[in-house]
């Protein structure tokens, strides 16, 4: 990619005397699924006049005809679309992201001005967006990475959207984004996230968490099918039951609607003619490969991402097969109290991820240099993406009770959850080991809060391991300094250089 640097123009340019008259307050590059929704969203504001290019011409076109209610403003080149946008010019991209993002701001910059603001509300890799933004910001244009949540619907009728980039662009982003936001008990989904790829960065976040929500469901779902024999219709049932409580979220109650859902061609629930391959488009990938540079243990969204990746190797899956299993059939004795613990397991495994998932972007903030309010950010998950549920409300009085919180599982009311919980969360894993039903999420999640609740970890051991095999020092409890042990000599201590 390679910007040039634009001086402002002293007179205007051919192409805007054309176009005069025709001033809109935003505009959209990409008119594909997603942006053809944002443009209509924003058409359909009040004070909003919307200009509207596509790079394929026929796009622009079907969309003008199919809405001559949205009053927007067609261009057919980039100079075009300049013009017909009012100072300072604000313009959305939605093409896929990667290299056609980099070619549309290869274009925009060539006709945009110093001031103006380019957001790209694709899913972008953050890195990609910081790399974007110091590029653009040479020039003294606004780059904005927006995170845009909710797929087309949301994109439609209101996404939740999560924006990085200066403070100067959020001036004049902040109420166009505001107007067509989801709206969550009055207010709207959107917040200034923090500097550059904050937005995008905290976007991501939201996909690895939603890959952690989805496993565990699924992994509820498997347990209680196996266990008590139940349909899928009846395990709607109780779904949709556990939707009216703590477990309340737009997961839960999709998940009721899919395994109610009967295929036309079978009469089987289509969940059983399904194939069982889950696919990705690669955030959760980038949530647990960013977490690992960070250093901060997502196992819940980590064992969510590999778990659709070991359900899409049939080849593995054929062999491995042959393997053996318990000896003894699973069947619990007692469905309903199966089921209660199966919940109290659910909520408690989930309050561990989403635990992990604010870590990492508490993490990411402090290595990137962005004031994120975490709170705030629960609060804009809140409405218009797949992790909306009641329970975000008690993270944001998580965070606006201790603003620091290292840990957001140890907060009252999730601590407390915990406590409760935490036997029928044993005992459920317990039961899919000795069932030998896989459970990853709930297991791990478990294993997690076990190991940041201990008083002493093995970690010691591991210490000595490392100061045998490679003289990497270790640490004492007792006094300050840093210690080898001299493991091939006399196996005396003595002091050393830090070199953990
Ligand atoms: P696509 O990701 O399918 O991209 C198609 C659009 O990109 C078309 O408008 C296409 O123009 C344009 N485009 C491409 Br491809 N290369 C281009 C280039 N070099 N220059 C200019 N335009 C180019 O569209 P989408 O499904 O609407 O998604 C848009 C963005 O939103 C993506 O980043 C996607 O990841 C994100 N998204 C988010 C969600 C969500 O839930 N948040 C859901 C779906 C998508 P053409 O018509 O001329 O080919």
């Amino acid at each position: 990619m390679h910007y040039l640097l634009f001086r402002l123009r002293a007179e205007a340019p051919p192409w805007a005397a054309s176009l005069e008259g025709m001033s809109a307050n935003i505009g959209v590059v990409g008119l594909a699924v997603m942006g053809s929704n944002l443009a209509r969203n924003l058409a359909s504001r009040e004070g909003n006049t919307v200009a509207v290019y596509n790079r394929s011409r026929e796009k622009t076109d079907q969309l003008v005809a199919d809405h001559p209610e949205a009053g927007f403003v067609p261009a057919f080149s980039y100079e075009e679309f300049a013009a017909s946008l009012s100072k300072p010019r604000t313009a959305i991209i939605m093409v896929k992201a990667g290299r056609g993002t980099d070619a549309v701001i290869d274009e925009l910059v060539k006709v945009f001005e110093p001031g103006d603001i380019i957001v790209d509300g694709g899913n972008a890799y953050f890195p990609d967006t910081i790399r974007r933004e110091k590029a653009v910001r040479e020039t003294g244009i606004n780059f904005v990475g927006a995170g845009i949540s909710g797929g087309e619907e949301g994109a439609l009728l209101g996404p939740s959207i999560m924006p990085g980039g200066s403070d100067e662009s959020w001036v004049t982003l902040g109420p166009i984004l505001k107007s067509i936001a989801a709206v969550a008990e009055g207010e709207p989904c959107v917040t200034h996230v923090g500097h550059n790829g904050a937005g995008h960065f905290v976007k991501m976040v939201h996909n690895g968490i939603e890959y952690a929500d989805m496993q565990l469901t699924a992994e509820a779902y498997d347990l209680i099918r196996r266990g008590t024999g139940k349909t899928p219709a009846e395990i709607a049932d109780i779904f949709a039951e556990w939707n009216t409580g703590e477990l309340e979220s737009y997961l839960i109650e999709i998940t009721a609607e899919v395994l109610r859902q009967v295929d036309a061609s079978t009469g089987k629930p289509l969940v059983d003619v399904i194939l069982d391959q889950a696919g990705a488009k690669g955030t959760g990938a980038w949530t647990v490969q960013t977490a690992l540079s960070l250093g901060v243990p997502v196992s819940g969204i980590a064992e969510a991402t590999f778990a659709r990746s070991l359900s899409s190797h049939p080849e593995q899956r054929a062999v491995a097969a042959a393997l053996p299993g318990p000896d003894t059939e699973f069947a619990v004795d007692d469905a309903d109290a199966f089921i209660a613990d199966v919940a109290q397991a659910l909520f408690a495994s989930k309050i561990i991820a989403y635990s992990q998932g604010f870590d990492e972007i508490r993490a990411g903030a402090a290595e990137y240099d962005w004031t994120i309010d975490l709170g705030a950010v629960s609060k804009i998950w809140r409405a218009g993406c797949i992790i909306r549920a009641q329970f975000l409300n008690r993270i944001a009085d998580a965070y606006a009770e201790h603003p620091e919180l290292p840990v957001l599982a140890a907060a009252p009311y999730f601590a407390d959850a915990l406590t409760r919980g935490q036997a029928a969360w044993r005992r459920v894993v317990v039961a899919a080991a000795q069932a030998g039903i896989p459970s990853p999420a709930f297991s791990s999640s478990l294993a997690y809060y076990d190991g940041i609740r201990a008083d002493r970890l093995p970690a010691a051991l591991v210490q000595g391991q490392r100061d045998f095999f490679g003289a990497h020092t270790y640490k004492r409890i007792d006094k300050e300094g840093t210690f080898h042990t001299l493991w091939s000599g006399d196996r005396t201590e003595v002091e050393a250089e830090d070199t953990h």
